[in-house]
């Protein structure tokens, strides 16, 4: 029995050891390196393009025009009044006509004025001289004109006494006319 029993132990020892060896010398499992999983590196961004933003072109504020200064109105120098000539007493007309039967004629027969009043005397007779003389009724010479040739005009004054003349023609004693002078 005691036998069995050592060798039983024996068996039972080297068992042991070599379990304690196998424990002690067996080697560590690889470690199993975990290899970097490959990273997908995403692209860098790009840098979207700037949009080229078109600038708005700020308007530029409409200068407020400035008031025209209303112009002054030059002063229109008022004309100078022209000098009028002295008026005179507007001058009466008398007209000499050719008359066929009379050689000539005074137009207006009849011609009135007033005392001192410019007559202005043409003789209008293409073909003939004459003149207008005044005179009163007694036959005093109250003036008149000088021989006027055809297409001449004399202005003589009026008689200053009023009352009524012969008007003649010193070349043609059947020219006669009437000056009434008021
Ligand atoms: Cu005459």
């Amino acid at each position: 029995m005691r036998t069995k029993l050592g060798a039983a132990v024996l068996v039972g020892a080297s068992l042991l050891l070599s379990g304690c060896g196998a424990v002690v010398g067996g080697g560590s499992p690889p470690i199993s390196v975990p290899t970097s999983a490959p990273q997908t590196m995403a692209p860098p961004p790009i840098p979207s393009a700037p949009v080229p933003t078109t600038p708005t072109p700020t308007p530029e504020p409409t200068p407020t025009p400035e008031p025209t200064p209303s112009a002054t109105p030059t002063a229109t120098p008022s004309a100078s009044p022209s000098p009028t000539a002295t008026p005179s007493p507007q001058a009466a007309v008398l007209s000499i006509v050719n008359d066929t039967v009379k050689d000539g004629a005074y137009d207006p027969a009849t011609l009135t004025v007033a005392a001192g009043q410019p007559i202005q005397v043409t003789n209008n007779d293409p073909f003939l001289q004459h003149d207008a003389k005044f005179r009163t009724a007694g036959g005093a010479d109250a003036g008149g004109t000088a021989i006027l040739q055809p297409g001449v005009t004399e202005t003589v004054e009026a008689p200053a006494t009023a009352g009524s003349y012969e008007v003649f023609c010193t070349l043609h004693r059947r020219m006669a006319g009437t000056l009434v002078v008021q």
